[in-house]
């Protein structure tokens, strides 16, 4: 046996041999590093005859290329059992419940928004958004609520000090309307729509804080009148407080923006000092709550909205969402809505798992 098969024998066993990488590594070193064995003989190649070389190299070359190649499988060898020790010692039990971690909650108000939403696109509705900084125009001009009308004073309304492009104040909107006005500019007759969100009025006390939510429902269609809007109200009653027992009343009121206009009631009964919603509220021991305003369209807000008030009728109704979610949901101090306090969020809050979903119940509680 010559030399080289006896250095290259021994560094087979010696390289399979190596017990871990850095092991390994010496072996490289000695082996294959600059001052290694074999490379010094990789080195004489350099002062041979070239006939010399001819006869030795193909030796030494061979010699280098089984010892690399010893290397380079035991080393993948070392590896691959290094991870399959660090895997065994890593398991992860994915069965094991999650660990406890803050968890987020859904916002009364946003679930009933949610509720609202469902139960209206069931009725063919469908939601319309629009800016909350309006100018006067669209807030009260075309809702028949010109310059000097009183109503412009009742609603305590933020203004701005910039003036509107068409010269009229800038405002904080202090209701949805003029999101609908502004659809029925854009998209014409017949409309179905919901215009849920912020609205701003300069009041503030236990019962009003100067940002509030409302949601408004406009239909615009021919032929349409107060049983329209009364069976409208009294379905989404029932979906929304999920019971059939909702008993109605409707007075006669006074909105600009609609004539007639119809104050709706519902009837409720008082259990344990608590009102339930539910019964006529003219039965003994039973009361009516006013819930929400109503009426046909006026004629002339049809007109400013770019539509002919003798081909097209319509109903509109107006109603505070932190109200519907504190009568449905029994809170009792509206400012708690606004304070970001996660007790109270936790408390009242929802799982943004429970979705509303009519056949499941819109206000599902886990
Ligand atoms: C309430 C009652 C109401 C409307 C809002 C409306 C919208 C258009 C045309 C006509 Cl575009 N009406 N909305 C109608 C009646 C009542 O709100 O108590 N608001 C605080």
């Amino acid at each position: 046996m010559s030399d080289h098969d006896q250095t290259g024998q021994e560094a087979q066993s010696r390289i399979s041999a190596a017990e871990d990488l850095s092991a390994l590594e010496a072996l490289r070193v000695e082996y294959l590093g600059k001052q290694g064995s074999i490379s010094g003989l990789l080195k004489t190649l350099g002062k041979m005859t070239p006939e010399e070389r001819q006869e030795k190299a193909p030796a030494i070359q061979a010699l280098r290329q089984s010892v690399t190649d010893a290397i380079t499988a035991r080393k993948a060898e070392l590896e691959a059992a290094e991870l399959e020790a660090r895997l065994a010692t890593e398991t992860l039990d994915l069965t094991l419940p999650a660990p406890q971690a803050p968890q987020g909650s859904v916002h009364p108000v946003s679930q009933v928004m949610d509720e609202l939403a469902e139960i209206f696109a069931d009725l063919g509705f469908a939601v319309a958004t629009g800016p909350e900084i309006e100018d006067d125009w669209y807030n009260f001009t075309a809702l028949n609520m010109p310059e000097s009308h009183p109503a412009r004073a009742m609603h305590d309304t933020f203004y701005f000090p910039d003036t509107a492009p068409k010269g009229g104040k800038m405002l904080l909107r202090t209701h949805t309307s003029p999101v609908q006005v502004r659809t029925m500019l854009a998209e014409g007759a017949p409309l179905r729509i919901i215009a849920p969100g912020r609205v701003y009025r300069s009041d503030s006390d236990a019962t009003h804080t100067p940002m509030f939510h409302q949601i408004e429902g406009l239909v615009i269609d021919k032929g349409i009148h107060l049983g329209h809007l009364k069976w409208t109200l009294e379905t989404f009653l029932k979906a929304f407080f999920e019971t059939e027992d909702i008993v109605l009343r409707l007075r006669p009121s006074y909105f600009p923006f609609t004539e007639p206009s119809v104050e709706v009631d519902v009837g409720f009964a008082i259990e344990n000092g608590k009102r339930i919603l539910g019964g006529s509220g003219d039965e003994a021991g039973h009361g009516w709550m006013e819930l929400l305003g109503s009426g046909m369209v006026n004629r002339r807000v049809i007109e400013m909205s770019g539509l002919d008030p003798d081909e097209w009728q319509g109903f509109a109704f107006g109603v505070g969402v932190d109200r519907l979610a504190m009568l449905k949901y029994g809170m009792d101090d509206l400012r708690a809505f606004f304070d970001g306090d996660t007790r109270w969020l936790n408390h009242y809050g929802f799982s943004p798992f429970d979705q509303p979903t009519l056949s499941a119940g819109v206000g599902a509680r886990s």
